[in-house]
């Protein structure tokens, strides 16, 4: 997994956000989501509830693509937030739907055994989601999370809280930087000491936004190699 990922990406060039068609060329914002190779995407499995499709938004660097294909995780279901994965397929010609550049690359995917919460790593998160201030929604805005280890998200979400699941921010402090509303299926993203950034986490649920003692809960993609490699097949190296 995540071999062929490549060097030069930067958090925002795997930025992807899913949006949903409205009857007019309006779209709206359904979810995050982050390009994983050159026709899939990984996201949230509860971005979907409803159907067809879209994504993409605009600026010079920006592509959208129609979306091909919705692959939930078939244990999803919507009444727990557990194995809340989806892996999405863009509509492309000939096995190609985005030739990456310096603006577009694909992130890499973590180990099976990848730890997730050594030495509360500061972690990247990103999203065009919900903010308590006024901001330009078109932006994507990132921000710095600490891991945290397992026993501080039991402690603080009990059951709810699984394995399969890693929980992220600074809790003492109201306000803080999170994850919210519309950021969902975006990326936790670590960068390892080779310098690479891979995708740990997707952003999942939590309670609130930014609340003191309650941080942001992240799919942990370590956990769900197999089904990515299922599907997903590499891109063509532009
Ligand atoms: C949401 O509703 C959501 N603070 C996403 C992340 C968090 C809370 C809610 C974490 O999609």
């Amino acid at each position: 997994p995540g071999l062929h990922c490549l060097k030069g990406f930067r958090p925002e060039t795997g930025a992807v956000s899913l949006r949903l068609k409205g009857f007019h060329r309006d779209t709206r914002l359904l979810c995050g989501a982050t390009l994983i190779s050159s026709c899939w995407v990984v996201t949230a499995a509860h971005c979907f509830k409803r159907c067809d499709y879209h994504t993409g938004v605009k600026d010079e660097f920006e592509r959208e693509l129609p979306v091909e294909r919705i692959v939930l995780h078939r244990n999803y279901w919507a009444g727990s937030n557990d194995n809340d994965i989806a892996l999405v397929r863009m509509r492309g010609r000939e096995g190609h739907c985005l030739y990456f550049n310096h603006h577009v690359l694909p992130v890499c995917l973590p180990d099976r055994r990848e730890k997730s919460d050594i030495n509360r790593q500061a972690c990247i998160i990103s999203g065009w989601g919900d903010t308590d201030y006024v901001v330009y929604k078109e932006t994507l805005l990132q921000g710095v999370v600490p891991l945290l280890p397992q026993e501080d998200c039991e402690a603080r979400y009990g059951q709810k809280f699984t394995n399969r699941m890693i929980c992220a921010g600074n809790l003492s402090e109201d306000k803080r930087v999170d994850s919210c509303q519309g950021d969902s299926g975006g990326p936790l993203m670590c960068q390892r000491s080779n310098g690479r950034w891979i995708i740990l986490g997707i952003t999942s649920w939590g309670y609130g936004c930014g609340r003191k003692d309650s941080p942001g809960v992240y799919t942990k993609v370590s956990k769900y190699l197999v089904l990515i490699t299922l599907f997903e097949e590499p891109g063509l190296v532009l």
